[in-house]
């Protein structure tokens, strides 16, 4: 045989070692879509998920979900009768893999009032699955899917009337994870927005029953994450270290409002867009979840801290119940975030413009052209006080020793007119000696219009003990010189 032949054949026989070896293990690892094994699916409740899939092959996966009614707290005070999947809101977290099959066994609650059924987004099938799942009380149904396409999905009951079973909490998340997996993360949760639209306004207590007409409306009294007002909040909230990078499996399960998801303080460095498998935006501060959808955002915690989770639609937050939090622990890493570092006067021009006294008269402050009685100018002067000036000088308007001087009965306030009026308009910092005691802090100038301060200037000099004359609007116009 000649060298060359020799080579030839050396290669070749090298390159089919190289090819078969590749193939397999390219089978192995992720390639193979022969379902190997059977195992029964860990469901968990929110926040929690279930681990990460480590398995390298697709398998049967047997889900047992129970639809339960059951009342629960939905505020404080507050109940309702959810109707769910797993007993609580949102339903129970599954997690599989791409190409599993999943034997799906939908059981009825004996107790239950409603059939009930699941539609799974992602199902590829009629209905989702809802037809074939459709149960009676004290039924189970058990039909089977391929998990085709990865990413996370939401399920909800579809049983008529629809709107109806998803208002009352049906509804939970499936996340079908791509066969080469997800990134590791330090930690993960699940947070579900939705809506509950009861008879009585936010916070009025009792059983709250549904209200159809706000659901079709639109308006819901409650807002919130994971089926209840501070589900988050408190002992409640999510947490992580300092450096771990957090990543979030959010989803709406509407039944009608879209999510502007955001995190006060925090900016997603990686967002899974609609809960598909790409990372489709890096550096993102609200991500739009739609009714029905789903969003995945990563995040590392670099400092540490509480951090609110919110409904960027903002009063849903603040009075409505859409707000969580992260609380973040470990050390302070000033150079990327100092905290406060001063708290000084500013001075400002202390002057309010035209514009913002016609708002004051706006908002139901007395007329300034208008004379006013000696008892408006108290009544008025006493709101002034007691939003302006008590945080200081005290409701009782005895100060406090070194810090603020009192009013009351002071000599300071009460012997000069003009000078009592500056200080309130112009500030008063520097030594100043009120009934023989020193003071030597800083009172910064108030921001009142004319009116203001002749009231409030009347009512401290006709309280805590104090008894003179008024003083008017024009006598405070004088002083500031106009
Ligand atoms: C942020 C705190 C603060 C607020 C608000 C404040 N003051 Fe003062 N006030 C002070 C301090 C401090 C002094 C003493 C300043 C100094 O040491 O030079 C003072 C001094 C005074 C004095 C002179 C001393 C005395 O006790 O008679 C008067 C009068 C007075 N304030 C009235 C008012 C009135 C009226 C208001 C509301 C319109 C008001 N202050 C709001 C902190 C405050
Ligand atoms: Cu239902």
């Amino acid at each position: 045989m000649s060298n060359f032949s020799k080579i030839l054949k050396t290669f070749l026989l090298l390159s089919l070692v190289i090819l078969i070896s590749v193939t397999l293990i390219r089978c192995n690892r992720f390639d193979s879509t022969e379902i190997e094994g059977v195992e029964d699916a860990v469901l968990t409740d929110a926040p929690y998920l279930p681990a990460p899939i480590t398995r390298t092959h697709p398998t049967k996966v047997i889900v047992n979900l129970e639809t339960q009614e059951v009342v629960k707290r939905l505020a404080d005070g507050v109940e309702y009768v959810f109707w769910t999947f797993g007993g609580s809101v949102p339903g129970k977290f599954i997690r599989v893999r791409e190409g599993d099959l999943i034997e799906f066994h939908l059981h009825n609650d004996p107790t239950s009032k409603m059939p009930h059924n699941i539609d799974l987004h992602a199902v590829t099938g009629p209905g989702g699955g809802a037809a074939s799942s459709f149960t009676a009380p004290g039924h189970s149904s058990t039909f089977s899917f391929k998990a085709l396409n990865p990413g996370l999905f939401m399920y909800h009951c579809a049983t008529a009337p629809v709107g109806m079973h998803i208002a009352n909490g049906m509804y939970g998340l499936i996340l079908v994870e791509p066969k080469e997996g997800l990134p590791k993360v330090d930690k993960e949760y699940y947070i579900m927005q939705s809506e509950f639209y009861t008879e009585g306004n936010y916070g009025a207590p009792g059983l709250q029953p549904f209200s159809q007409v706000k659901a079709v409306d639109e308006n819901p009294p409650y807002v919130v994450f994971n089926g209840s007002v501070g589900s988050l909040v408190g002992d409640n909230a999510i947490t992580a270290n300092v450096g771990e990078t957090v990543r979030l499996y959010i989803g709406n399960g509407g039944p009608n409002l879209v999510s502007s998801f955001h995190v006060i303080g925090e900016i997603f460095n990686k967002v899974y867009g609609e809960g598909g498998t790409n990372v489709n935006q890096n550096n993102v501060q609200t991500t739009l979840i739609p009714a029905g959808g789903s969003s995945i955002v990563e995040f590392k915690c670099e400092v540490p801290g509480t951090f609110i989770l919110v409904d960027h639609s903002i009063f849903r937050a603040f009075n409505k119940g859409a707000l969580g939090m992260l609380k973040v622990s470990g050390e302070v890493q000033t150079d990327i975030y100092s905290g406060k570092q001063k708290d000084e006067v500013y001075l400002g021009n202390g002057n309010p413009s035209d514009a913002m006294l016609k708002a004051n008269l706006l908002n139901g402050a007395p007329d300034p052209n208008k004379k006013m009685s000696r008892e408006e100018l108290l009544a008025f002067g006493k709101t002034v006080f007691s939003s302006t000036c008590q945080a200081c000088h005290q409701a009782d308007g005895k100060g406090l020793p070194n810090v603020f001087p009192p009013l009351a009965q002071s000599d300071y306030l009460l012997k000069n007119k003009e000078r009592a009026i500056a200080t309130v308009i112009k500030g008063l910092q520097g030594e100043v000696i009120v009934n023989g005691t020193k003071y030597n802090n800083v009172m910064p100038p108030q921001v009142l219009d004319d009116v203001q301060v002749a009231a409030v200037l009347t009512y401290v000099r006709n309280s805590f003990g104090n008894k003179t004359d008024i003083v008017t609007p024009q006598e405070v116009a004088k002083v500031r010189g106009k």
